[in-house]
């Protein structure tokens, strides 16, 4: 996909501030700082469109980044930050909520995980969470430039055992650092633009 117009047209915590129409969304989620605005800067071949950190905790709220003017990439706050009051928490969660649960717009969560390491206790929780409330999810296995080659397979089959990914679910490896995976993303992603 050639990416030619991005704008970022709200960051929204309410319902109310979301963006008018009909567009498809496509949602991030993920722990702080996995790398979901790294993911979408890639995506989109921007360099810092959608704000990174290497501190935990950068996007504070749902900010919706339209594409083309055909479809909105969402990027969101992660979860798992030790160092986040019990207050930001439920505020977070019910942010969340809101939006996963009701937005009609919404045609994908993209769930970013890290291809290093085994799926966290909250990972796993948010891929049920789409489960439950049927929103289609593409597992982005990320960070792929920091697994050498041959010991890719094996860390891409615990994730998928750890998460007892459905077998209609799809995963692709990838990195915002080289840019492989982005094509198989994209074409992920296509499919259910138009849903
Ligand atoms: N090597 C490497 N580093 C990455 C990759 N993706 C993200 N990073 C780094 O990981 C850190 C966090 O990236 P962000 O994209 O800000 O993460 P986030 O998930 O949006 O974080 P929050 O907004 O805090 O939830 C940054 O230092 C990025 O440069 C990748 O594919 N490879
Ligand atoms: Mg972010």
């Amino acid at each position: 996909m050639k990416v030619n117009q991005v704008e970022l047209v709200i960051s929204a915590v309410k319902p109310e501030q979301y963006p008018a129409g009909f567009l498809p969304e496509i949602a991030l989620a993920g722990r702080s700082n996995v790398g979901k605005s790294s993911f979408i800067n890639r995506m989109i071949q921007r360099k810092n469109m959608a704000r990174t950190s290497s501190k935990p905790g950068k996007t504070q709220t749902l900010n919706f980044y339209l594409i083309n003017e055909m479809l909105y990439f969402v990027d969101v706050p992660g979860y798992g930050y030790a160092k986040v009051s019990k207050k930001e928490r439920q505020a977070w969660g019910k942010m969340m909520e809101r939006y996963f649960s009701e937005r009609k717009q919404l045609k994908l969560a993209v769930l970013i995980v890290d291809l290093r390491h085994d799926p966290t206790e909250d990972d796993l929780l948010m891929y049920d969470f789409f489960k439950h409330y049927d929103i289609p999810v593409l597992v982005i296995a990320t960070k792929m430039d920091k697994v050498p080659k041959t010991k890719r397979p094996g860390h891409l089959k615990r994730i998928k055992t750890a998460l007892d990914i459905e077998p209609g679910d799809k995963i692709v490896t990838f990195s915002s650092e080289t840019g492989e995976g982005k094509d198989e993303a994209w074409g992920a992603i296509k499919g259910f633009i138009n849903k």
